[in-house]
Protein backbone atom coordinates (compact mmCIF):
# COMPACT_ATOMS: atom_id res chain seq x y z
CA UNK A 1 0.00 0.00 0.00
CA UNK A 2 1.48 3.17 -0.92
CA UNK A 3 1.84 5.70 1.62
CA UNK A 4 0.07 8.90 0.80
CA UNK A 5 1.31 10.44 4.07
CA UNK A 6 -1.35 13.33 6.67
CA UNK A 7 -4.46 13.27 5.40
CA UNK A 8 -3.69 10.64 2.70
CA UNK A 9 -2.49 8.05 5.30
CA UNK A 10 -5.44 8.21 7.68
CA UNK A 11 -7.82 7.85 3.98
CA UNK A 12 -5.82 4.93 3.52
CA UNK A 13 -6.79 3.33 7.03
CA UNK A 14 -10.30 3.30 6.46
CA UNK A 15 -10.00 2.04 2.70
CA UNK A 16 -8.33 -0.80 4.06
CA UNK A 17 -10.92 -1.32 6.46
CA UNK A 18 -13.73 -1.27 4.12
CA UNK A 19 -11.77 -3.69 1.54
CA UNK A 20 -11.37 -6.54 4.34
CA UNK A 21 -15.63 -6.82 3.76
CA UNK A 22 -15.29 -7.18 0.78
CA UNK A 23 -12.31 -9.68 0.33
CA UNK A 24 -13.84 -12.79 -0.49
CA UNK A 25 -15.94 -11.15 -3.76
CA UNK A 26 -12.46 -9.85 -5.74
CA UNK A 27 -9.26 -11.16 -6.69
CA UNK A 28 -6.27 -9.69 -6.01
CA UNK A 29 -6.01 -8.05 -9.57
CA UNK A 30 -8.75 -6.30 -9.56
CA UNK A 31 -8.65 -5.89 -5.83
CA UNK A 32 -5.30 -3.67 -6.75
CA UNK A 33 -6.98 -1.62 -9.56
CA UNK A 34 -9.76 -1.22 -7.15
CA UNK A 35 -7.46 0.05 -4.89
CA UNK A 36 -5.76 2.55 -7.56
CA UNK A 37 -9.42 4.19 -7.89
CA UNK A 38 -10.05 3.91 -4.38
CA UNK A 39 -6.86 6.38 -4.47
CA UNK A 40 -7.74 8.24 -7.05
CA UNK A 41 -11.39 9.08 -5.91
CA UNK A 42 -9.09 9.59 -1.93
CA UNK A 43 -7.49 12.48 -3.73
CA UNK A 44 -10.03 13.83 -5.29
CA UNK A 45 -12.49 14.07 -2.40
CA UNK A 46 -9.23 15.14 -0.58
CA UNK A 47 -8.93 18.39 -3.58
CA UNK A 48 -13.02 18.62 -2.90
CA UNK A 49 -12.77 18.84 0.73
CA UNK A 50 -9.82 21.03 0.69
CA UNK A 51 -11.79 23.51 -1.49
CA UNK A 52 -14.23 23.44 0.84
CA UNK A 53 -12.19 24.87 3.52
CA UNK A 54 -10.74 27.63 1.71
CA UNK A 55 -14.09 28.44 0.15
CA UNK A 56 -15.90 28.49 4.33
CA UNK A 57 -11.97 29.82 5.21
CA UNK A 58 -12.87 32.59 2.38
CA UNK A 59 -16.56 32.93 3.85
CA UNK A 60 -15.65 33.27 7.29
CA UNK A 61 -12.80 35.59 6.26
CA UNK A 62 -15.38 37.63 4.35
CA UNK A 63 -17.69 37.50 7.75
CA UNK A 64 -14.66 38.86 9.61
CA UNK A 65 -14.24 41.45 7.90
CA UNK A 66 -17.75 42.55 7.19
CA UNK A 67 -18.21 42.16 10.97
CA UNK A 68 -14.68 44.15 10.86
CA UNK A 69 -16.31 47.19 8.53
CA UNK A 70 -19.95 46.90 10.73
CA UNK A 71 -17.78 47.48 14.25
CA UNK A 72 -15.80 50.10 12.50
CA UNK A 73 -18.54 51.80 11.39
CA UNK A 74 -20.62 51.15 14.46
CA UNK A 75 -17.26 52.72 16.32
CA UNK A 76 -17.71 55.71 13.74
CA UNK A 77 -21.33 56.39 14.81
CA UNK A 78 -20.35 56.25 18.32
CA UNK A 79 -17.71 58.30 18.13
CA UNK A 80 -19.98 61.12 16.06
CA UNK A 81 -22.74 60.58 19.17
CA UNK A 82 -20.08 61.01 21.57
CA UNK A 83 -19.05 64.30 19.59
CA UNK A 84 -22.18 65.04 19.11
CA UNK A 85 -23.26 65.02 23.13
CA UNK A 86 -20.10 66.72 23.68
CA UNK A 87 -20.50 69.89 21.25
CA UNK A 88 -23.82 70.06 22.88
CA UNK A 89 -22.57 69.34 26.56
CA UNK A 90 -20.13 72.91 25.79
CA UNK A 91 -22.94 74.46 23.81
CA UNK A 92 -25.00 74.21 26.96
CA UNK A 93 -21.66 75.64 29.25
CA UNK A 94 -21.75 78.17 26.91
CA UNK A 95 -25.43 79.25 27.12
CA UNK A 96 -25.23 78.80 31.16
CA UNK A 97 -22.76 81.66 30.64
CA UNK A 98 -24.26 83.83 28.58
CA UNK A 99 -27.57 83.57 30.71
CA UNK A 100 -25.65 84.28 34.00
CA UNK A 101 -24.05 86.91 32.16
CA UNK A 102 -27.76 88.34 30.43
CA UNK A 103 -29.47 87.90 34.72
CA UNK A 104 -25.80 90.04 35.78
CA UNK A 105 -26.95 92.56 33.59
CA UNK A 106 -30.78 93.10 33.99
CA UNK A 107 -30.02 93.39 37.81
CA UNK A 108 -27.88 96.04 37.10
CA UNK A 109 -30.03 97.68 34.42
CA UNK A 110 -33.11 97.45 37.19
CA UNK A 111 -30.07 98.98 40.16
CA UNK A 112 -29.78 101.74 38.07
CA UNK A 113 -33.25 102.06 36.84
CA UNK A 114 -34.07 102.18 40.18
CA UNK A 115 -31.62 104.96 40.81
CA UNK A 116 -32.96 106.95 37.95
CA UNK A 117 -36.39 106.98 39.33
CA UNK A 118 -35.36 108.14 42.86
CA UNK A 119 -33.30 110.59 40.90
CA UNK A 120 -35.76 112.01 39.11
CA UNK A 121 -38.23 111.76 42.61
CA UNK A 122 -35.96 114.10 43.57
CA UNK A 123 -35.27 116.01 41.09
CA UNK A 124 -39.33 117.12 40.78
CA UNK A 125 -39.53 117.39 44.61
CA UNK A 126 -36.59 120.35 43.82
CA UNK A 127 -38.41 121.88 40.96
CA UNK A 128 -41.50 122.28 43.23
CA UNK A 129 -39.20 123.86 45.92
CA UNK A 130 -38.29 126.13 43.50
CA UNK A 131 -41.50 127.03 41.59
CA UNK A 132 -42.35 127.97 45.02
CA UNK A 133 -39.97 129.66 45.59
CA UNK A 134 -39.84 131.10 42.38
CA UNK A 135 -43.59 132.61 43.62
CA UNK A 136 -41.88 133.81 46.67
CA UNK A 137 -39.13 135.74 45.34
CA UNK A 138 -41.58 137.47 42.62
CA UNK A 139 -44.06 138.60 45.27
CA UNK A 140 -41.14 139.94 46.82
CA UNK A 141 -40.18 141.82 43.22
CA UNK A 142 -43.41 143.18 42.88
CA UNK A 143 -43.22 144.14 46.62
CA UNK A 144 -39.48 145.92 46.18
CA UNK A 145 -41.19 147.42 42.99
CA UNK A 146 -43.72 149.57 45.02
CA UNK A 147 -41.34 150.28 47.78
CA UNK A 148 -39.05 151.49 45.04
CA UNK A 149 -41.55 153.34 42.89
CA UNK A 150 -42.72 154.90 46.30
CA UNK A 151 -39.32 156.22 47.51
CA UNK A 152 -38.33 157.21 44.05
CA UNK A 153 -41.50 159.26 44.50
CA UNK A 154 -40.11 161.09 47.55
CA UNK A 155 -36.90 162.51 45.15
CA UNK A 156 -38.28 165.32 44.01
CA UNK A 157 -40.10 165.95 47.20
CA UNK A 158 -36.69 165.77 48.91
CA UNK A 159 -35.10 167.68 46.57
CA UNK A 160 -37.82 170.67 45.49
CA UNK A 161 -41.07 170.01 47.45
CA UNK A 162 -40.25 168.80 50.74
CA UNK A 163 -40.51 172.78 52.18
CA UNK A 164 -43.97 172.33 50.48
CA UNK A 165 -45.84 168.86 51.44
CA UNK A 166 -46.58 167.27 54.51
CA UNK A 167 -44.52 163.95 55.53
CA UNK A 168 -46.54 160.97 53.65
CA UNK A 169 -47.33 163.24 51.28
CA UNK A 170 -46.03 163.26 47.81
CA UNK A 171 -45.45 166.74 45.63
CA UNK A 172 -46.41 165.87 41.99
CA UNK A 173 -47.33 168.33 39.09
CA UNK A 174 -46.80 171.08 41.46
CA UNK A 175 -48.86 169.94 43.77
CA UNK A 176 -49.34 167.57 47.12
CA UNK A 177 -50.85 164.33 46.94
CA UNK A 178 -51.97 161.93 49.31
CA UNK A 179 -52.85 158.49 48.43
CA UNK A 180 -54.11 156.21 51.47
CA UNK A 181 -52.85 153.38 50.17
CA UNK A 182 -51.77 151.92 53.46
CA UNK A 183 -53.34 149.23 55.15
CA UNK A 184 -53.93 151.14 58.25
CA UNK A 185 -55.85 153.20 56.80
CA UNK A 186 -59.65 151.08 56.02
CA UNK A 187 -61.45 152.11 52.83
CA UNK A 188 -64.29 154.59 53.36
CA UNK A 189 -67.32 156.16 52.47
CA UNK A 190 -66.74 159.47 49.68
CA UNK A 191 -68.08 161.77 52.45
CA UNK A 192 -65.51 160.28 55.38
CA UNK A 193 -62.81 160.29 53.07
CA UNK A 194 -63.02 163.88 52.53
CA UNK A 195 -62.92 164.48 56.05
CA UNK A 196 -59.88 162.56 56.47
CA UNK A 197 -58.38 165.09 53.64
CA UNK A 198 -60.04 167.98 55.33
CA UNK A 199 -58.48 167.38 58.55
CA UNK A 200 -54.69 167.18 57.00
CA UNK A 201 -55.78 170.41 55.50
CA UNK A 202 -56.50 169.28 52.05
CA UNK A 203 -59.49 168.20 50.14
CA UNK A 204 -60.59 165.02 47.97
CA UNK A 205 -58.37 165.52 44.61
CA UNK A 206 -60.09 167.70 42.11
CA UNK A 207 -58.23 166.05 38.74
CA UNK A 208 -60.32 168.85 36.60
CA UNK A 209 -57.14 169.00 33.79
CA UNK A 210 -55.18 166.34 31.79
CA UNK A 211 -52.27 167.11 33.63
CA UNK A 212 -53.54 166.38 36.71
CA UNK A 213 -55.53 163.70 35.68
CA UNK A 214 -52.06 161.85 34.13
CA UNK A 215 -50.30 162.53 37.14
CA UNK A 216 -52.89 161.15 39.69
CA UNK A 217 -53.16 158.35 37.26
CA UNK A 218 -48.53 158.20 37.09
CA UNK A 219 -48.91 158.04 41.29
CA UNK A 220 -51.73 155.41 41.20
CA UNK A 221 -49.66 152.94 38.82
CA UNK A 222 -46.22 153.59 40.93
CA UNK A 223 -47.78 152.18 43.89
CA UNK A 224 -50.08 150.15 42.36
CA UNK A 225 -49.62 147.24 39.51
CA UNK A 226 -52.28 148.08 37.08
CA UNK A 227 -54.56 145.59 37.26
CA UNK A 228 -58.33 144.82 36.01
CA UNK A 229 -60.76 146.64 37.76
CA UNK A 230 -62.27 145.53 40.48
CA UNK A 231 -65.07 146.95 42.80
CA UNK A 232 -62.61 147.63 46.06
CA UNK A 233 -59.91 149.16 44.13
CA UNK A 234 -60.98 152.31 43.57
CA UNK A 235 -60.02 155.63 44.79
CA UNK A 236 -62.50 158.54 45.61
CA UNK A 237 -61.57 161.92 43.96
CA UNK A 238 -63.56 165.09 44.38
CA UNK A 239 -66.40 164.77 41.66
CA UNK A 240 -70.05 163.98 42.28
CA UNK A 241 -73.38 164.45 40.63
CA UNK A 242 -75.33 164.50 43.61
CA UNK A 243 -77.48 167.41 42.90
CA UNK A 244 -78.49 166.15 39.50
CA UNK A 245 -78.79 162.73 38.20
CA UNK A 246 -75.51 162.96 35.13
CA UNK A 247 -74.54 166.47 35.88
CA UNK A 248 -70.91 165.96 37.40
CA UNK A 249 -69.69 169.05 39.30
CA UNK A 250 -65.95 169.41 41.49
CA UNK A 251 -65.86 170.23 44.72
CA UNK A 252 -66.23 173.67 44.23
CA UNK A 253 -69.47 173.35 41.99
CA UNK A 254 -67.59 173.43 38.16
CA UNK A 255 -68.54 171.67 35.66
CA UNK A 256 -66.95 168.79 34.56
CA UNK A 257 -65.65 169.08 31.25
CA UNK A 258 -63.66 166.20 30.09
CA UNK A 259 -64.29 162.78 31.79
CA UNK A 260 -62.21 159.61 31.95
CA UNK A 261 -64.67 157.26 32.37
CA UNK A 262 -64.54 153.55 32.02
CA UNK A 263 -66.77 151.69 29.14
CA UNK A 264 -70.24 151.89 29.81
CA UNK A 265 -69.79 154.26 32.97
CA UNK A 266 -71.11 156.33 34.03
CA UNK A 267 -74.09 153.98 34.27
CA UNK A 268 -75.66 155.13 37.82
CA UNK A 269 -76.33 151.07 38.87
CA UNK A 270 -78.86 151.53 41.71
CA UNK A 271 -78.05 154.73 42.65
CA UNK A 272 -73.88 156.01 41.84
CA UNK A 273 -73.74 159.36 42.75
CA UNK A 274 -69.61 159.58 43.48
CA UNK A 275 -66.71 158.89 41.13
CA UNK A 276 -63.46 157.15 41.89
CA UNK A 277 -60.63 156.72 39.72
CA UNK A 278 -59.33 152.73 39.68
CA UNK A 279 -55.47 151.27 38.74
CA UNK A 280 -55.82 150.84 34.97
CA UNK A 281 -53.07 151.00 32.01
CA UNK A 282 -55.48 153.25 29.96
CA UNK A 283 -55.23 156.42 31.91
CA UNK A 284 -58.56 157.40 29.96
CA UNK A 285 -60.29 154.93 31.04
CA UNK A 286 -60.41 154.56 34.48
CA UNK A 287 -63.64 156.29 36.39
CA UNK A 288 -66.51 154.72 37.72
CA UNK A 289 -69.16 155.72 39.37
CA UNK A 290 -69.90 154.51 42.84
CA UNK A 291 -72.62 154.72 45.84
CA UNK A 292 -71.34 157.14 47.64
CA UNK A 293 -71.57 155.56 51.18
CA UNK A 294 -69.57 152.16 49.32
CA UNK A 295 -66.22 152.07 51.21
CA UNK A 296 -62.99 152.75 49.21
CA UNK A 297 -59.75 154.07 49.49
CA UNK A 298 -59.33 157.53 48.42
CA UNK A 299 -56.80 160.74 47.08
CA UNK A 300 -56.31 163.88 48.66
CA UNK A 301 -54.79 167.47 47.48
CA UNK A 302 -53.37 169.94 49.06
CA UNK A 303 -51.50 173.45 47.83
CA UNK A 304 -47.78 173.16 48.68
CA UNK A 305 -47.00 175.25 51.97
CA UNK A 306 -44.03 177.13 51.95
O1 LIG B 1 -69.51 146.50 35.85
C1 LIG B 1 -69.46 147.78 36.18
C2 LIG B 1 -70.07 147.97 37.53
O2 LIG B 1 -69.36 147.21 38.46
C3 LIG B 1 -69.81 147.31 39.79
O3 LIG B 1 -71.08 146.78 39.94
C4 LIG B 1 -71.16 145.40 39.82
C5 LIG B 1 -69.73 148.72 40.27
N1 LIG B 1 -70.22 148.82 41.62
C6 LIG B 1 -69.44 149.30 42.62
O4 LIG B 1 -68.33 149.68 42.45
C7 LIG B 1 -70.09 149.37 43.97
C8 LIG B 1 -70.51 149.59 39.31
O5 LIG B 1 -70.41 150.95 39.72
C9 LIG B 1 -70.00 149.42 37.93
O6 LIG B 1 -70.74 150.24 37.04
CA1 LIG C 1 -70.98 152.68 37.92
Amino acid sequence: MEDNGGLGGTYDKLVCQEDFDDIDEYSLHSNQENQQASVSILRLGSRIQSRSVAVSLTVLALLLLSTDIGLGVYYRQLRDGHRTISDITSELANLQGVYSAAIQSRDEVRRQLSKELNEQKVTKWELEHQQSRGKEYEKQADKLKVDIAMLSSHVPLITEGCRHCLPGWTFANSQCYYLAFSDALPRRSWQDARTFCKKQGGDLVVTDTREKHLAVHDLINTYHIPIRHTHLTGFWIGLRDVEEEGTWRWLDGSLLTEGYWNFGEPNNQGEEDCAATYPKENPFRTWNDAPCGYSLKWICEMEPRS
